[in-house]
């Protein structure tokens, strides 16, 4: 039977190349810094990003965990915004281990305004927790993918910069917003001190993510990277994919973003179902509109016609477009939904 996996763009296989370069990848031990190709991915990605430094890590949750224990003393409190992955899905990581205080702010579109920000600091005073960094999300993930825009961005770093605070972006998906803006990447993380972005997504190598910053953070992370147990040895294996990911995956991402486009205005057009947020790149928020059908029910009839999907709420789903997601299977999906829906009501 057909299969159509929708829950995320983390579930791509590694391409035929990819294997090949893993095959043939030269390695060493990356934790004395002798693998060439963690090297060079590092050097890459460095490159990419505008910054010093480089370092693969294992997830993005371990990039960002590394973010916040680097940039902070434990016992300081972040702000991010309320809907952040690093608050949300991160199991607590930024209190349990880097033994921060997060202090979330609710945004629109995955981004507050420097005027939230400015209510949200405080004067000094001897009961508080000192306030030192900021952490924003682009593409931002639970607002269904949207890019934030780079004004408001400048202008919240300038805030934050003004009142002392380092600033780390969780860019699991920035190449997306990259795309999807028609903007270079540096100019998207340049207002950061630090950026995390994923291979393992949209760019569908099986295993990693990126940190970048100054030389000195990378050389905090690093060392935070091994106390975690994140020292991988001959990770040139895996550093091989990312970076077929980082020369040829990055340029094919606008497919993505045309194939959700289609998926959401095809759905949309089913009665009952309504797209939650704007579409600008691979993730589309899907709400059913009678009460009568929740989303749990919408995701078995779908397993059963072979899309795979997960649901998010009582009434609400989440499809990602990736690059095993061809036309077809876009135009197979809304045909299926629409028999589904008009056989449940
Ligand atoms: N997101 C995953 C799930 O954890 C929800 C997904 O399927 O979207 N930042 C952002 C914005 C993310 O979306 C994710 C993963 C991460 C960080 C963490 O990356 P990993 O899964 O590599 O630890």
């Amino acid at each position: 039977m057909r299969k159509i996996d929708l829950r995320s763009d983390t579930v791509t296989q590694p391409t035929e190349r990819m294997r090949e370069l893993m095959r043939q990848a030269p390695v060493g031990d990356d934790v004395y810094q002798e693998d060439p190709t963690v090297n060079k991915l590092e050097a890459e990605a460095a490159a990419l990003v505008g910054k010093e430094a480089a370092l693969f890590v294992s997830s993005g949750t371990m990039g960002n965990l590394l973010a916040l224990m680097s940039h902070t003393q434990p016992g300081e409190e972040v702000i991010l915004e309320a809907d952040s992955h690093i608050y949300c899905y991160e199991v607590g990581g930024i209190s349990r281990i880097a033994g921060l205080i997060p202090r979330p702010i609710t945004g629109l579109g995955g981004i507050f305004t420097s005027k939230q920000l400015k209510q949200a600091l405080r004067p000094e005073n001897i009961h508080y927790p000192r306030t030192t960094l900021l952490c924003l999300e682009n593409t931002h993930n639970r607002s269904g993918g949207q890019v934030l825009p780079q004004d408001q961005v400048v202008e919240l770093a300038e805030a934050a910069r003004n009142a002392g605070l380092k600033l780390h972006l969780d860019g699991a998906r920035i190449f997306n917003a990259a795309v999807a803006s028609n903007t270079p990447v540096q100019i998207l993380t340049a207002p950061f001190d630090s950026v995390m972005f994923c291979l393992s997504k949209g760019l569908a190598a099986p295993v990693g993510s990126i940190l970048a910053g100054s030389t000195n953070f990378i050389a905090r992370a690093r060392k935070f990277r091994k106390m975690l147990g994140g020292g991988m040895r001959q990770a040139g294996i895996l550093a091989a994919a990312g970076l077929e990911s980082l020369d040829v995956m990055t340029k094919r991402l606008a497919e993505d973003h045309r194939r959700a486009e289609r998926l959401a205005e095809g759905l949309s057009a089913v009665p009952g179902l309504k797209v939650a947020n704007p579409v600008h790149t691979n993730i589309v928020m899907l709400d059913i509109t009678c009460p009568e059908l929740t989303a749990a029910c919408l995701v078995s009839a779908w397993a059963e016609a072979g899309i795979i999907t997960a649901a998010n709420s009582k009434y609400g789903m989440r499809l990602v477009t990736h690059y095993q997601i061809t036309d077809e299977d876009v135009e197979y999906v809304i045909e299926a939904t629409r028999t589904i829906i008009q056989q449940m009501s």
